[in-house]
């Protein structure tokens, strides 16, 4: 058993981790492992078929994406310096698109995740994004370029894993019919009035709950887009839509299932002054984000990018309760595990 920082702090989900021994002698780990291997190969060969880069980001930096949803930063003291890990790319992509038109990341990250998430069945705090950004491109052209990876992959999954679907009692023939049709773009507000009028009370003008999302997976038959989240709800790179302040030009990817998110992604900001005035209104302190800035200020190209959870991607693919299960060490937040 995992060893726990505090017992108050037990969860459910926490006294289920099992020991590295248990979980990787599994052989569902195995199989679970080795679909996770195929869904990587597939992004990595759509992307770089469309002309993506793939790069490497830095692990760790003065600053990072401060537009996690409740989790917090881990600081690493560099020489003096407080740095952080990274919890997302999404400030080295903006700047990686100086040197190509397109990129890719199968970037780590790490969010000390509230430790209600330790129970969500859909948190870790360390995992991995297939993270994209795209020169010149717009939301609608960051949604169909997420939706192909996603349907790129499954299918290689489907065409290369049998064995291990098997071994998971993964029924293929479920799976080839979630990504047979095209998925789906529904507005916030939209799925905010279905929430409410099938009586979940989820407050519009705000971020999708957990459960709510977990409620509106559960009924999708096929991975839906949900377009438009309110400002407030994200980070400041996330742009504003013009014809309608207040609206942010991104997007979330669910999956069906009761998976929930397995993607987010936007059209950025890009202009210096947008940029200050958002982080302004986001709570951030510009004069942190220096070296972004001395990049924003001599132009970077407009943009759009998104970042697929690699672990929740397996998930949904393998079928499994949780997310811990889609990673050979999983950490849970207030666990302490290897
Ligand atoms: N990777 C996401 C994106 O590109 C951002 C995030 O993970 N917060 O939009």
């Amino acid at each position: 058993m995992a060893m726990r920082i505090d017992q108050a702090l037990v969860v459910t989900a926490a006294d289920t981790l099992p020991s590295p021994r248990v979980h990787l002698g599994n052989p569902r780990t195995g199989a679970t492992l080795r679909i996770q291997q195929t869904l990587i190969a597939g992004a990595r060969e759509f992307l770089r078929a469309g002309g993506a880069v793939e790069m490497s980001h830095p692990i760790i930096g003065p600053v990072t994406d401060p537009g996690s949803r409740g989790a917090k930063q881990a600081d690493i003291d560099y020489y003096g310096h407080q740095y952080k890990l990274m919890t997302s790319a999404i400030l080295y992509k903006q700047a990686s698109l100086l040197a190509f038109d397109r990129i890719f990341l199968v970037a780590p990250n790490v969010r000390l995740e509230p430790i209600e998430t330790s129970s969500t069945h859909r948190h870790l705090t360390e995992f991995r994004q297939i993270d994209v950004e795209v020169a010149g491109a717009n939301r609608d052209d960051a949604m169909a370029l997420a939706e192909g990876v996603v349907r790129h992959a499954v299918t290689k999954v489907l065409v290369e894993c049998a064995a291990d679907l098997a071994i998971l009692d993964r029924d293929p023939a479920v799976l080839e019919a979630f990504i047979r049709e095209p998925f789906a773009r529904v507005p916030h507000g939209e799925v905010v009035r279905r929430l409410r009028s099938g009586g979940y009370p989820q407050a519009p003008g705000t971020e999708i709950e957990w459960e709510a999302e977990e409620l509106i997976s559960r009924d999708a038959s096929a991975p839906f887009f949900i377009a438009g989240y309110p400002k407030g709800s994200r980070g400041f790179y996330d742009k504003e839509s013009t014809a309608e302040p207040g609206t942010l030009l991104n997007f979330d990817l669910i999956a069906p299932e009761s998976c929930g998110e397995l993607c987010s992604g936007s059209e950025r900001e890009f202009e210096y002054a947008k940029i200050i005035t958002r982080m302004r209104e986001t709570g951030e302190n510009p004069s942190k984000y220096a070296w972004y800035l001395d990049v924003v200020r001599n132009g970077i190209p407009a943009s759009a990018g998104f970042g697929i959870g690699v672990e929740r991607l397996t998930r949904w693919v393998a079928g499994l309760d949780s997310v811990w299960q889609a990673t050979a060490f999983p950490k849970l937040a207030g666990v302490v595990s290897p």
